[in-house]
């Protein structure tokens, strides 16, 4: 039975009734990592990996959520919505905030599922938040538009959840466009969508099974290294806002031999704005060779001046670069574990799934698991729920 029928039948077992469906997907970013907090710029795009949600409102003022992959449930009601640190509090969150916000909802029945692997730095958590708040503004006709719904999402993570991220996961999951990858000005909220021109190579992902428990507080120490960083600055320059308005040359001049370690971090950040830039140029002309070197210098910031990766992610991407065929190998996402993302010719995607499926097995005793993406539309219904068989 494939998943939409599964979750389908789970929830006309348990509610009677039949449900709206929503598939709301996962993302990859190709360049410009730890930027969105910044005020600058991310390059993501929505994959073929996603939540999927069955969802029917209620007469009455109460939650039941159904986590299909779990077995679990959770129940309550509208007027008393606290934080449980489970996976509920990704649809709580959302709810509260629209409450929050004045939007008239009622209670509702869901069941959910998904092919994002957990944790593996793919936005699951995102996808989720996304498809909850997209089926509010159906069931209870809202007319919201999709950055609203974005930004209710971002709050719900941030205020509910407790995880102080940016929101480049949410916009991608949410504004997603199938081929195409969105150059997104995390300030303004701007945002075009680009073409993948890139025939005859992939975007592979290698996910490296880790998840190190830094994750949560390492991310929330460098948002503040780069708030201090900001704050030195604006004792010279009181019009920046954030790292977004610094330059190589004003760190250089004020914070290198002042605060090396947050000279290091503010840097990778100005740096990693710029080459998405160069990026976005590259892939313009079509040379994603030139892409592909940017993405190998994002991931050397990210490691050594930034330094969110971790062992595993270092030794995926190393053994990528050794590889015939590969354009550009990074991690991806928050760090300390997940995916790297990696630009592999078609050609070669045999001896490469082989070749790092087998190196790092034998270098970590671990089993990466190996995903060639496409490209896909954001958050949105699907069509007829599917009959059951
Ligand atoms: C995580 C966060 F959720 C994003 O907002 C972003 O900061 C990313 O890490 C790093 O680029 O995915």
């Amino acid at each position: 039975m494939n998943l939409l029928t599964q979750l389908t039948s789970v929830f006309r077992d348990t509610f009677q009734a039949d449900p709206l469906l929503i598939c709301s997907p996962g993302r990859v970013n190709l360049i410009g990592e730890h930027t969105d907090y910044n005020n600058g710029f991310v390059l993501p795009a929505a994959i073929d990996k996603a939540i999927y949600l069955a969802i029917g409102p209620r007469a009455d003022k109460k939650l039941h959520f159904v986590a299909n992959d779990l077995n679990q449930t959770y129940q309550g009601v509208l007027s008393n919505l606290l934080p449980t640190n489970t996976w509920a509090d990704y649809l709580l969150g959302v709810v509260a905030q629209f409450k929050l916000a004045g939007y008239a909802i009622g209670g509702f029945n869901c069941v959910f599922g998904g092919t994002i692997p957990m944790g593996s730095g793919l936005s699951s958590s995102a996808a989720l938040e996304n498809a909850v708040g997209f089926a509010l503004n159906e069931l209870f006709d809202l007319n919201l538009d999709r950055i609203d719904l974005v930004r209710l999402s971002q709050r719900a993570e941030n205020d509910f959840v407790g995880a102080k991220v940016g929101i480049m996961d949410m916009f991608a999951s949410m504004m997603g466009k199938a081929d195409n990858v969105i150059k997104l000005d995390c300030r303004s909220l701007d945002y075009t969508y680009a073409p993948l021109r890139m025939d005859g190579i992939s975007i592979v992902l290698c996910d490296s099974r880790v998840k190190h428990s830094l994750v949560t507080s390492e991310y929330n120490t460098r948002r503040a290294e780069c708030e201090s960083g900001v704050r030195f600055l604006q004792t010279y320059y009181p019009e920046i806002e954030s790292l977004r308005d610094v330059t190589t040359t004003m760190l250089d001049k004020h914070l290198r031999d002042t605060d090396p370690l947050i000279y290091r971090r503010c840097a990778y950040v100005v740096q990693e704005n710029e080459r998405l830039l160069s990026g976005v140029a590259a892939l313009e002309s079509g040379n994603v060779a030139a892409f592909g070197q940017l993405m190998y210098g994002s991931h050397e910031g990210l490691s050594n001046w930034y330094e969110v990766s971790c062992p595993e992610l270092d030794l995926l991407v190393e053994i990528a670069r050794q590889q015939p065929g590969v354009l550009g190998a990074r991690m991806m996402g928050g760090g300390f574990g997940g995916c790297t993302i990696n630009l592999v010719r078609e050609n070669a995607l045999d001896t490469f799934s082989e070749q790092v499926t087998k190196q790092y097995k034998a270098q970590t005793g671990k089993e990466t698991y190996i995903h060639i993406c496409k490209i896909q539309n954001g958050t949105n219904l699907v069509g007829e729920p599917l009959p059951i068989t």
